[in-house]
């Protein structure tokens, strides 16, 4: 089915793209118009390399929001240059480790690589202009990770055990999703903090909730690209675990080793659900309405890509996308931490609904989501305390969140006025439609 054929398959899912597109209320608009050639050029980078999350950068407060520009279009030309297999690993190691350096210059630029997103590296004096205009403060913690960031994919460049096999156990897994992802997450916890939009204690835990966060990310992306990865021969599944599975990792897509293909994918999603807690403690930390739907958008996205890989055989027969439809209803609804819980929940359940007793980890994937569950009900309780429960005085987490109660408020009623606004909208459209076709039958 087409995309068309699959939005009108789901129409609340087509009312959530018709009110992402048209009636969305931004509270910062951002006017480009009058703004510095550099800084529009820059925007139109990020376009380029990631439309979707593009627009919620540009949705962030204005304090944070070219911070996170840069920082977002500094990584993706490290990424870049790491994924380049054209050029020399002579000339990418020192480029990676010196990648820092290349932000105390005011025009450097690269153009040897053949990646489709060069033009970030083509054009790298543009976002350096911008990186020269942002707070001291916020070019420390972008170079600080820059630096961080291309020594451990340096590193990995030149590890030939790493090239040859992928990755051996669940300790590197975690270590090589760390320099990709968990370093980014630090990096965005210190722009976040020191931007006043989240609490303090977001990075007196020495950025292990943020590197959760990033990680969350990062496996979701990992199990879900196996063909793709394999393809492109690289190979990121630990082989502490798909070795329980499988002698090599290629055997698990053919279809005769289905059974073992599918409970590897589900170990590697317990593994991934391993972090959903701290994701949600994290966010529940993200006091500025703008920033949690920044942080949380790529996590509830996440989630509901976990729940779509699990037990899924098409993971090793094609790319596995959410429905364009489906992450335009998400983005809407998780304005609100109660919205993000929700959501996380709904997917958890689908999980657990999935789960079958020959799965050899069916114990194990049940008591996780369980688990989950119970922290979300803590977070927001689904059923009232019951009567004769004694008074008590209320938990840390429960005085969090009735701290972020208003905000939480707040938003929602931003959200009911464009639902209210699309509704009327999709009123007059079809009374416009009855009243042509009215017009019609009856003057023929
Ligand atoms: C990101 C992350 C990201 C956003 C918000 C908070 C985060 C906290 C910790 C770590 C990362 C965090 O989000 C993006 C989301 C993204 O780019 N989505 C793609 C869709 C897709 O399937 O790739 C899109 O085109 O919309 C993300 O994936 N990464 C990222 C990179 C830089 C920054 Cl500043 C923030 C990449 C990665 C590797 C997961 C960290």
């Amino acid at each position: 089915m087409g995309k068309v054929g699959q939005l009108l398959a789901h129409p609340t899912e087509l009312v959530a793209v018709v009110q992402l597109l048209w009636f969305r209320l931004p509270m910062h608009p951002q006017n480009l118009k009058d703004s510095a050639p550099t800084l529009q050029r820059s925007y139109e980078l990020l376009n380029l390399t990631s439309r979707s999350f593009a627009a919620v950068i540009r949705e962030l407060h204005p304090e944070l929001r070219d911070a996170v520009m840069v920082f977002y279009l500094v990584l993706r030309a490290l990424d870049t240059v790491e994924d380049d297999m054209t050029i020399d690993a002579k000339v990418k190691v020192p480029l990676l480790r010196l990648f820092d350096s290349k932000l105390d210059t005011k025009d450097w630029t690269f153009h040897e690589l053949k990646e489709k997103d060069r033009a970030v590296l083509e054009e790298f004096d543009v976002i350096l202009a911008e990186y020269h205009k942002l707070k001291p403060e916020y070019q420390d913690i972008i170079k600080d990770i820059t630096r961080k960031m291309g020594n451990g994919m340096a590193d990995y460049i030149l590890d030939d055990n790493f090239n040859l096999n992928g990755v051996a156990t669940v300790k590197d897994y975690d270590l090589y999703c760390h320099y990709v992802a968990g370093l980014v997450g630090e990096g965005l916890t210190k722009l976040i903090v020191l931007a006043k939009f989240g609490d303090d204690t977001l990075s007196e835990d020495g950025f292990e909730r943020s590197e959760l966060m990033g990680l969350f990310l990062q496996k979701t992306n990992i199990i879900r690209d196996y063909r793709e990865d394999l393809e492109d021969g690289r190979l990121f599944w630990p082989k502490e675990i798909w070795s329980l599975y499988a002698d090599r990792l290629t055997d698990l897509k053919e279809p005769a080793n289905r059974d073992a293909g599918l409970a590897c994918i589900n170990h590697l999603v317990l593994n991934a659900l391993g972090h959903v807690k701290h994701v949600l403690e994290y966010l529940l930390l993200v006091k500025d309405p703008l920033t949690f739907n920044f942080t949380a958008i790529p996590q509830v996205m996440a989630v509901a890509t976990l729940a779509l890989v699990y037990n899924n055989p098409d993971v090793f027969e094609r790319n596995v996308k959410l429905r364009k439809g489906t992450t335009c209803k998400l983005i809407l609804n998780l304005r609100t931490l109660p919205g993000v819980v929700k959501i996380f929940r709904q997917y958890i359940r689908e999980i657990n609904h999935k789960l079958s007793v020959n799965d050899p980890n069916y114990l194990k994937i049940g008591i996780k989501c369980g688990e989950i569950e119970q922290f979300c009900e803590t977070m927001y309780p689904l059923a009232p305390p019951p009567a004769d429960r004694a008074p008590r005085d209320p938990t840390a987490m429960e005085q969090i969140v009735a701290s972020r109660a208003q905000v939480d408020k707040a938003m929602q009623r931003v959200l009911e006025e464009e639902q209210s606004n699309v509704r009327m909208m999709l009123l007059g459209a079809a009374m416009v439609v009855v009243g042509t076709l009215f017009y019609l039958v009856t003057s023929y």
